[in-house]
């Protein structure tokens, strides 16, 4: 009798706490899968004049939304083949001689400068497109991302749709290799970067001139010139504008040895293939037997949080895209939209799909690695991550509410933000935004814990490591120096009694453990490779950079 009144007791306290189902959610930080590259927006719908012009004076605070309440760190510019042209049409709309629907008649018509594919006529490229951007856009943007301490990404991707004239680059690889290094070398000359990666062609399916067998030629040409030239892109290919097509356009790449050592990055959009797993576990198989990496590049009006949770998790993507940076109203292809309805005060805001995309972006971070995350069965599906700096992040899909336990979190202070409403394909705004619940403390071997309550995102995301100890009540404050280091460090803290330390990996493996008993003290790393390393001492946790 009395066990039975404590287990109806215990079943009431149950019940008091949650009316939900319950999921045990478990992070296992051992089991490691891809580390993310970047979120990643079209930065080509600034580009038409009327945007231009009514959005380009306040380009910083659509950046500001972008970059710090988006999260998005990594930029797209479409670069036209039609830039190798005697004529500069871009010019001409900035300069308001001609319409924007004029030059793009003649944005894919190419014009060979010379016949030597191997000597560049720069009067022959016409670059303003491109100095549009980079100015107006990528430079405040790239600003923005480095200032939170992120990396940020610049895609420089070839656009070639239309067949508009009679000389293309894929007549000649080297005339490809031309156009593609004459874009490097100048960005590097004029601005001082380079773009991270070269996407060679966007959707050759959709295309009437690509296809599976001319691009292993451009990609060995331009990946042997820019080498020769000291540039060190990530190849990107092949972007199909349907992920069905993608072994076929492999398995061209593979027959050519030269051009399968430059891919890097295995590319597809969604358009077509969207619900074929099988088909998309053919992606990944692929991507893992050539040790190549895979990114979703595009899946406009219906990529949202079920894209991109099922390619985090299943397809093991470096990078996602849906489209475009900003669009001039709530369209469902862009991250941001603007009311211009005061010309003199524009006012920018989040995409209603956003608003769910956005508990992936803004907390993990650009070389974030995935790690394992189990659940029992319930109605959420997680998908676990550790931060560069060390802050654990799961980002949880509920189809429901639920009352959630999350183990095999380090011991911290998690924040849990949650999104509610119908994320799925035409979503609408949520019906809760960007709602946090009150952090949680916990020590070693206990869970965070919190109630779900209708269907929606939640993102459960450690606290940035701690350096100041003056607001925890903690009894000491330390130091580490140099830092970073090449070989030895010096650990120097107001410490009242011996403090035990921990030197673990940034995914909590301890490598080395003792007692700080003199002050300064030394600690010898010159036994470990370089890399991020995590000192634990008196549960603060000090990042230390081996070089
Ligand atoms: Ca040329
Ligand atoms: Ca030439």
């Amino acid at each position: 009798m009395k066990y039975k009144s404590l287990l109806a007791a215990l079943v009431i306290s149950i019940g008091s706490f949650s009316s939900f189902a319950q999921s045990v959610v478990t992070v296992d930080t051992a089991l490691q899968y891809q580390t993310i590259d970047g979120w990643e927006a079209v930065s080509n719908s600034l580009e038409a004049k009327s945007v231009r012009d009514s959005v380009l004076p306040f380009v910083d605070e659509l950046i500001d939304i972008a970059v710090n309440e988006v999260g998005i760190t990594r930029l797209r510019f479409s670069y036209k083949s039609g830039m190798e042209d005697t004529v500069n049409y871009f010019q001409q709309v900035i300069d308001g001689d001609i319409e924007y629907d004029e030059f793009t008649q003649h944005r894919y018509a190419k014009f060979n400068d010379n016949d030597d594919p191997f000597v560049a006529d720069p009067s022959k490229f016409q670059m303003a497109g491109l100095d549009d951007n980079i100015t107006n856009v990528v430079i405040p943007f790239k600003n923005a991302v480095e200032a939170n301490g992120d990396r940020f990404y610049y895609n420089l991707c070839y656009v070639d749709f239309g067949d508009q004239s009679d000389f293309n680059h894929i007549d000649d690889p080297e005339e490809y290799a031309e156009y593609l290094t004459y874009a490097w070398s100048y960005i590097d000359e004029n601005y001082g970067f380079v773009p991270d990666g070269l996407e060679v062609i966007l959707e050759p399916d959709n295309t009437a001139i690509w296809n599976a067998n001319v691009i292993p030629p451009v990609i060995a040409a331009v990946g042997q010139r820019m080498d020769a030239l000291g540039y060190d892109p990530e190849i990107i290919a092949p972007s199909l504008k349907s992920l069905l097509g993608i072994p076929n356009y492999f398995n061209a790449i593979a027959n050519n040895p030269t051009a399968l050592s430059y891919l890097d990055v295995l590319s597809y959009h969604r358009y077509g293939g969207n619900t074929n797993l099988a088909a998309q576990q053919e992606v990944v198989d692929i991507a893992e037997a050539n040790n190549l990496k895979t990114a979703m590049l595009e899946y406009d009006y219906n990529g949202d949080v079920n894209e991109l949770h099922y390619d985090l998790k299943y397809n093991n993507v470096v990078a996602w895209t849906k489209y475009a940076l900003m669009y001039k109203s709530d369209e469902k292809f862009a991250y941001v939209f603007v009311d211009g309805t005061d010309p003199e005060d524009p006012q920018f805001g989040i995409c209603k799909q956003t608003k769910y995309l956005r508990q992936y972006f803004k907390f993990i971070r650009p070389d974030a690695v995935r790690v394992q995350a189990d659940v029992t069965p319930g109605d959420i599906d997680p998908v676990a991550f550790v931060n560069p700096d060390g802050t654990q992040v799961v980002v949880i899909k509920a189809e429901a509410g639920d009352s959630v336990i999350v183990n095999g979190l380090n011991p911290g202070i998690y924040n849990i933000k949650y999104t509610l409403g119908n994320y799925d394909w035409g979503g609408v705004n949520p019906s809760t935004y960007d709602f946090d619940l009150p952090a949680q403390s916990i020590a070693e071997g206990e869970a965070v814990a919190f109630d779900m309550p209708a269907k929606g995102v939640a993102t459960i995301y450690g606290s940035p490591v701690v350096t100041s100890t003056t607001d925890r009540g903690l009894d000491s404050v330390f130091k580490v120096y140099p830092n970073p280091t090449q070989s030895t460090v010096f650990i120097e803290g107001d410490f009242q009694k011996p403090q035990d330390y921990q030197v673990t990996s940034i995914r909590g493996e301890v490598l080395t453990e003792g007692i700080l008993n003199s002050n300064p003290q030394s600690l010898d790393l010159s036994g470990f490779p370089a890399g991020v390393y995590l000192l634990n001492v008196d549960s603060q946790t000090i990042k230390i950079v081996k070089e």
